[in-house]
């Protein structure tokens, strides 16, 4: 545990307190595949939707490759979350070291977009496959990555962001990731302390790290935004985005895939909260930068 003035503190026991971020959110002036209407919509809503960004077939390769994986995985293994309440398969994650998943991660598409935004090198810090099975995927409840990534992993600063790439037609209806527009910029100190190994219990159900009703209430003056889209589309958020998504009770599945890419110069230490350090598959230790920068 990190015991110098942290600005980023959370979860230290007593209530919730609101704090302003105290970092850019897009960082430095990099060139790279998005305009300057994108970047500023980014900057001011920690968010963007590139709809369609890769085809329906690349999509439909990727999902069959989801599901293959899935239907295969290992049920006993740590990095396979099942759904808290059945044992369909919730999440995967990890799925960025080989294969078509590997290729995704440095796909300039993506990888690019995180240079410019972060401002530098880039690696992949954790990968996922969320599986929101049809009539029983369960919610993910409101939170920001980044108090998770701070005080559980050890991620200095908020220069970080996720690529969600939509398998599935994700619709108003079979829980679509939802946003607090703006609530990037406010970072929220949660109550409690967290428990040892509280992994094993969070990606299933999270308590610990998720905000308490009114400091949600009060990120959400600003609006809630769902992200919908067709197979193939991309939202990326900043790693402080308030996000959520509700159960999935209808006939359409709703699989994404998650690829977290931190800054180099932002690579973990000690976690700021906690006593031991997640294992890799929740958070690579090991720095990796993805392809090399186009000169
Ligand atoms: O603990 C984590 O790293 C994971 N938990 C959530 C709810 N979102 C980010 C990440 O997948
Ligand atoms: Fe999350």
């Amino acid at each position: 545990m990190t015991t110098a003035h942290d600005p980023y503190a959370s979860r230290v026991g007593g209530t919730a307190e609101l704090a302003r971020r105290e970092d850019p959110v897009v960082w430095g002036a990099r060139s790279g595949p998005l305009d300057r209407a994108q970047l500023q919509q980014y900057e001011t809503n920690g968010f963007l939707v590139c709809r369609s960004l890769f085809s329906a077939t690349e999509a439909r390769a990727l999902l069959a490759e989801s599901e293959r994986a899935a239907a295969a995985a290992d049920r006993s293994r740590e990095d396979v979350i099942l759904e808290p309440h059945g044992d369909a398969v919730r999440s995967l994650f990890r799925v960025h070291r080989e294969g078509v998943f590997a290729r995704l991660a440095g796909d300039d598409r993506l990888a690019a977009v995180a240079r410019q935004i972060l401002g530098d090198e880039v690696y992949i810090h954790q990968s996922r496959i969320n599986f929101k099975p049809a009539f029983e995927g369960a919610p993910f409840s409101w939170h920001s990555d980044f108090e998770t990534w701070h005080v559980e992993d050890g991620m200095p600063r908020m220069r970080a962001l996720s690529a969600s790439l939509l398998l599935t037609e994700n619709t108003e209806h079979n829980g679509p990731l939802l946003v607090l527009p703006g609530s990037h910029r406010w970072y929220v100190r949660c109550a409690g302390i967290t428990p040892p190994e509280h992994y094993k219990v969070s990606l299933r159900q999270q308590e610990y790290g998720s905000p308490d009703p009114a400091s949600i209430t009060r990120l959400a003056e600003q609006g809630i935004a769902s992200v919908t889209g067709p197979p193939g589309t991309v939202v990326f958020f900043d790693s402080n985005l308030m996000h959520a998504s509700a159960g999935n009770i209808t006939p359409l599945p709703r699989h994404n895939i998650f690829l977290v890419y931190n800054a180099v110069s932002n690579a973990l230490g000690t976690p700021f909260g906690t006593s031991a350090p997640r294992p890799d598959f929740l958070a690579e230790r090991a720095v990796v930068p993805v392809g090399a920068a186009s000169p």
